[in-house]
C-alpha cells in the first residue's frame, strides 16, 4: 500500500488532499518534526532533506510535495488528476505544477524574510508578478487549467490557502476568493483537512 509519511498543519496537506483526490487506499504515518522525528536515520534515508511529505510506493522512494502529486496523478491515472500523455493540456499542466515549487515557494519566503532581488535575475520575478501571473491564469476558471481540475491546482489551491486564509500574506484578490471557494467545496479536500486537524 502507498505510504504517506506526514505531519499535521505543513505542506503535507497537498498529498493528504491529493491522495484524498485518488481516492485510493493509503498508510499514513506521523512524522513528529517538532519533535525531531525527521532526523530519524530511517526517515532520512527515504527523504535525505528530513522533511515531509515523503512517500513510499513499494520500492519507490520520494519527496517534494509536488512530485508526489506528480506522482499519484500518474499512480491512478482512472482518478483523471492530470491530462493524458499527448493532451496539449499538458503544457500547461506541467507549467502551473512547477510553478508552485519554482515561483510560489520562493515568493512566500521573500515575502516572510522581506528581502529585494533584481526582478529579472530572480527566477520568480517578484512577489506581485507571481501572485498578478496566477490571478490572471485563474480568472476564466474554475481551474488553473480550465474546466479540469489537476494536481496542479492541489498544489496552487494548497498555496492560496496558506498564503490567503492562514499566513495573510496574499491580498484576498476576488479571483483567489472564488477560486478557493471552489476548492472548499471539494470533499476531498474537505477530508484532507479533517485528518489534519485532527493530527
Ligand atoms: N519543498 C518541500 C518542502 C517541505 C517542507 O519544508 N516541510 C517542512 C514542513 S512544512 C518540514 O518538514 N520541516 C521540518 C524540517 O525542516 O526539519 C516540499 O514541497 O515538500
Amino acid at each position: 500500500m502507498m505510504k504517506l509519511y506526514w505531519a499535521p498543519g505543513t505542506r503535507s496537506l497537498r498529498t493528504l488532499w491529493m491522495l484524498e483526490e485518488a481516492g485510493v487506499p493509503y498508510e499514513r504515518v506521523l512524522v513528529d518534526i517538532r519533535n525531531g522525528g525527521q532526523n530519524d536515520p530511517a526517515f532520512r534515508r527515504i527523504n535525505p532533506m528530513g522533511k515531509v511529505p515523503a512517500f513510499e510506493d513499494g520500492a519507490a522512494q520520494l519527496a517534494e510535495s509536488a512530485a508526489i502529486c506528480a506522482y499519484i496523478a500518474e499512480r491512478c491515472p482512472e482518478a483523471g488528476l492530470a491530462p493524458k500523455l499527448g493532451d496539449p493540456l499538458r503544457g500547461r499542466y506541467f507549467h502551473w505544477l512547477f510553478f508552485e515549487p519554482g515561483c510560489i515557494e520562493p515568493a512566500f519566503a521573500q515575502k516572510f524574510a522581506n528581502f529585494e532581488l533584481p526582478t529579472t535575475a530572480a527566477g520568480w520575478g517578484d512577489f506581485t508578478r507571481v501572485f498578478d501571473a496566477l490571478e490572471t491564469a485563474l480568472q476564466k476558471g474554475p481551474w488553473i487549467l480550465g474546466d479540469k481540475f489537476s494536481a496542479a491546482d492541489v498544489m496552487i489551491g494548497c498555496d492560496l490557502l496558506f498564503g490567503v486564509e492562514r499566513f495573510k500574506i496574499v491580498e484576498p484578490r476576488p479571483v483567489f476568493a472564488a477560486y478557493l471557494e471552489r476548492c472548499h467545496a471539494r470533499p476531498a479536500l474537505q477530508r484532507a483537512m479533517a485528518i489534519d486537524a485532527a493530527g
